[in-house]
């Protein structure tokens, strides 16, 4: 059942903002980070090739890591709970997704100017960062390396330690400042900054949701909780903020 209130304040909102993680491509078959992993990369933790050193370390086995991930994104299809917020941008005057996902997912579901935090699954450049604006068009099956310079060239997502690409940084952290309603979804809410984007909107007065079907660490500091699969409870909201 959803809050009455929720309902009221969504048909008031002027801007919402929606933070999404890993939870809402789970039903696209897109494995979560923390969520038990599977499969032929079980025995490794996604936590420890995600990093800079992991790659210094074995760029090898992280890049088959990518490869492997982009295989499997690429076979993937959107959801009921992707397209649901997909549809949510025609029913708010505004509406900023913010996602921590590199699937592309929301995109192929239709929703415009998403801003990816976390960058993206199929871009690439040098690890050196000698040509930061100039992707790096390869999938090879070994390590590319970056026609400028020489250095291996990396998957274009932000790792642990890295900055956030400052735009997206920008735009989300004023996002969530000036909305009036809040959402976060499928997201265990430990990684920062991403994680800090609730707490700015509650403190800056807006309504915050969490929707997940288990507690989070930050479950406590959202205004309502939803407890529940996205790609369920998202079209529900949809249904109800359309009639
Ligand atoms: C469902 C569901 C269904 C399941 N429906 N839900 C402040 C305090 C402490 C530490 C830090 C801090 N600030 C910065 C840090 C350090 C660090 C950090 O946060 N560490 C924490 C672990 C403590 N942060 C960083 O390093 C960030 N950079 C930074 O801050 O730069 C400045 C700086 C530099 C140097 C030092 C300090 C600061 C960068 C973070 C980059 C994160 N990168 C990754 C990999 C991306 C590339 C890739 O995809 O490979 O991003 S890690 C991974 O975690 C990925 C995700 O986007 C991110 C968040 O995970 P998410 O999406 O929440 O997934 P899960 O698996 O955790 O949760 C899934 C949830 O879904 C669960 O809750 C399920 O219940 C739920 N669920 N089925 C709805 N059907």
């Amino acid at each position: 059942m959803l809050p009455e209130s929720l309902l009221v304040r969504l048909r008031d909102a002027r801007h919402v903002c929606v933070l999404t993680g890993a939870g809402v491509s789970a039903e696209s078959g897109v494995p979560t980070f923390r969520d038990a992993q599977q499969g032929l990369w079980a025995q490794y933790d996604p936590m420890e090739l995600a990093t800079p050193e992991a790659f210094q370390r074995d760029p090898e086995l992280v890049w088959r890591w990518y490869r492997w991930r982009r295989e499997l994104v690429s076979r993937a299809e959107p959801n009921a709970g992707h397209r649901a917020l997909a549809e949510l941008q025609d029913l708010v005057p505004r509406l900023t997704l913010v996602t921590q996902n590199v699937d592309g997912l929301h995109q192929r579901a239709g929703s415009q100017d998403v801003i990816e935090f976390h960058g993206n699954l199929f871009s690439n450049h040098c690890f050196a960062r000698c040509n930061d604006d100039h992707p790096v068009d390869r999938d090879d099956a070994k390590v590319p390396v970056c026609p400028d310079c020489g250095a291996s060239v990396r998957p274009g997502v932000v790792w642990f330690g890295e900055g956030i690409p400052e735009e997206a940084l920008n735009a989300s952290f004023a996002a969530a400042a000036d909305c009036d309603v809040f959402l976060s979804v499928g997201t265990s809410s430990i990684v920062y900054p991403a994680a800090g984007l609730g707490t700015i909107a509650y403190e800056s007065g807006a309504m915050t949701i969490e929707v997940n079907p288990n507690p989070t660490e930050q479950s406590g500091t959202f205004t309502s909780t939803l407890r529940g699969n996205a790609a369920v409870i998202l079209p529900k909201l949809i249904e109800l903020l359309a009639h």
